[in-house]
């Protein structure tokens, strides 16, 4: 009995399990470029570009491997447009027996799936997606029971159970985690290397095109594009950072610089998020480099903790909490998306070079996300929904299962702090410390009032006085709540007055 196996546009890995069995004769694998995938969120050009041209060359490795490949593309007019319409189109075509799936990465997608058996009359097997290193079910198991759900002690399992930087039953160097070695401040003179960049080749200019046509109005620059799009030249992008960047990546993770999105990142999120690379061979990459000497303790341990420690968490979560975890706002924050995460259209400089570096690159690294563009958004009070949505747009690595618990969770503390212990807010002094981006700002990153002063730092202390019920309890939030009630009276009536201004000026 012939299969037929749909492959998304974030799977393309060899290892994917509904490639594990196929019958190269018989079977046949199908991907389809829809517009439905391309606009249930409007997309940042590049990240459409990247993944039409990611899947194209997939489909020619398959075929190149003897597989028999059913490659639909957008523009083909018979194209129904959507996930469920192709795969009917397809059974049509080839008359299988069966279908088989790997689980989808977004829950909306597996909702869409789980009525295909019925609606399509044939078998619909979906196997559950083994490219991560913790299933779901081994996940819910470690769950279960627990008051609080910690990324730490996930993630000291994690390197036990894979035997991950460890000596004996002990971590390596005598501590789990590094964190404390991770947050150097930018030194002038660094001398950060290029990020690794690949000339697009005829399937990505064709699509380039393609983009250009059906997509003149999204978010983001199209070009320049220099993303890899074969897992030949993903893993070569894993190998420059390994030998480039690894060794200085834990002293400068929280680091940024105006013009350097990259910094000592690893920028591969969208490769490994699409199925180019797989979590445990960037892990163990790493390992080997610290082993062989080429970077310290610091530097690997960080970056394995976000793989093994933060990615599998997040993805955890996700499924552990949806449809619900999407629907969260337990700050009860209601304004709209300010128009400058579009256009970058605002004197707050740290924002500006944020949202101008997204836009070119579909990409900002961690601290960027957290601590200026999410940092505002939260000190802001914007409905998660938009900020969600904002983030799903703009990000070549943006998926719902690693977008969501990212915003809700970590960003915007919209779970009330199912995810993290506090809310990652902070006034303008974090961003002085960490980046160059105030000594070129209109605003004066010490004044905490006045004109001039710095609108993350009343925003700041308004933050606190808004949730103060529900934020004053938590112990790890009390230091500031201290700072802010022995703040003379007057000021603090100037800086809620500032904020309040600000705030409505926003709408
Ligand atoms: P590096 O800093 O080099 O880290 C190495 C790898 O670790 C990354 O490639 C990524 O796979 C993983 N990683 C690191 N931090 C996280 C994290 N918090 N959650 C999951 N994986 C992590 N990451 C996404 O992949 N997709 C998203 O849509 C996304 N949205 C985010 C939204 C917000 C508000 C925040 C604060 C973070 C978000 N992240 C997201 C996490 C993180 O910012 C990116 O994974 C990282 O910036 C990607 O750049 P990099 O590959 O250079 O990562
Ligand atoms: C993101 C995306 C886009 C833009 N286009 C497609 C597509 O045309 N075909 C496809 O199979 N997948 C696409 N994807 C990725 C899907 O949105 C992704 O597989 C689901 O969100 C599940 O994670
Ligand atoms: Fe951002 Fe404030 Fe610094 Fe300006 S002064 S760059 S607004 S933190």
């Amino acid at each position: 009995m012939s299969c037929l196996r749909l492959v998304l546009g974030d799977q393309l890995s060899h290892s994917l399990p509904s490639l594990s069995s196929v019958d190269r004769q018989r079977d046949v694998v199908l991907l389809c470029e829809v517009i439905e995938e391309a606009t249930y969120v409007r997309h940042h050009r590049k990240k459409i570009a990247f993944i039409f041209s990611a899947m194209r060359h997939f489909a020619d490795e398959l075929r190149a491997e003897g597989y028999r490949v059913d490659y639909i593309r957008l523009d083909d007019p018979a194209n129904s447009g959507s996930l469920g319409g192709e795969l009917r189109r397809a059974i049509k075509r080839h008359g299988p027996g069966r279908v088989e799936l790997t689980q989808p990465g977004e829950y909306r997608v597996l909702q869409e799936m789980l009525q295909w058996q019925r609606e399509l009359g044939l078998p619909v097997e979906i196997l559950a997606d083994s490219r991560f290193v913790c299933s779901l079910d081994e996940f819910a198991d470690w769950a279960s029971g627990r008051k609080q759900l910690r990324m730490e002690f996930f993630y000291r399992e994690m390197r036990r159970k894979l035997g991950i930087l460890m000596d004996g039953g002990q971590p390596l160097g005598g501590r789990w985690n590094f964190d404390s070695e991770n947050r150097r401040p930018p030194a002038s003179g660094l001398l950060i290397p290029q990020p690794h960049m690949v000339e697009p080749d005829d399937i990505t200019r064709e699509v380039l095109a393609l983009v250009a046509s059906r997509f003149p109005d999204n978010f983001g620059d199209l070009e320049p594009f220099h993303f890899a799009v074969t897992r030949r030249d993903a893993l070569e992008a894993l190998e420059l950072f390994i030998t480039e960047r690894l060794a200085e990546f834990g002293d400068y993770q929280d680091a940024m610089l105006s013009g350097q999105p990259w910094m000592y990142h690893s920028h591969i999120s969208m490769y490994l998020n699409c199925g180019l690379l797989e979590p445990l061979e960037c892990v163990e990459a790493a390992e080997q480099a610290y082993r062989e000497g080429l970077a310290p303790l610091n530097a690997v341990e960080g970056f394995i903790r976000q793989l093994i420690g933060w990615r599998e968490f997040v993805r955890g979560i996700y499924w552990l909490r949806m449809p619900q975890y999407r629907e969260l706002n337990a700050l009860n924050a209601t304004r709209r998306l300010p128009w400058f995460y579009w256009d970058g259209n605002t004197e707050m400089n740290c924002l500006r070079q944020c949202v101008t570096e997204t836009r070119q690159h579909a990409y900002a690294h961690h601290i960027q996300r957290l601590m200026v563009l999410g940092n505002f958004a939260l000190l802001a009070g914007i409905h998660p929904h938009d900020v969600n949505e904002w983030f799903l747009v703009v990000y070549a690595d943006a998926y719902e299962w690693v977008e969501l618990p990212n915003v809700t969770g970590m960003s915007q503390f919209a779970d009330g702090g199912f995810l993290g212990s506090k809310p990652y807010a902070s006034s303008g002094s974090y961003i002085k410390r960490m980046s160059d981006y105030c000594r070129s700002c209109r605003y004066d990153v010490k004044q905490r009032t006045g004109e001039d002063a710095c609108p993350f730092n009343y925003l700041y202390w308004d933050f606190l006085e808004r949730h103060r019920s529900l934020l004053s309890a938590n112990p790890r939030m009390a230091m500031m709540y201290r700072t802010w009630d022995r703040m003379d009276e007057a000021e603090r009536v100037d800086i809620l007055a500032l904020a309040r201004s600000f705030l409505d000026a926003l709408e």
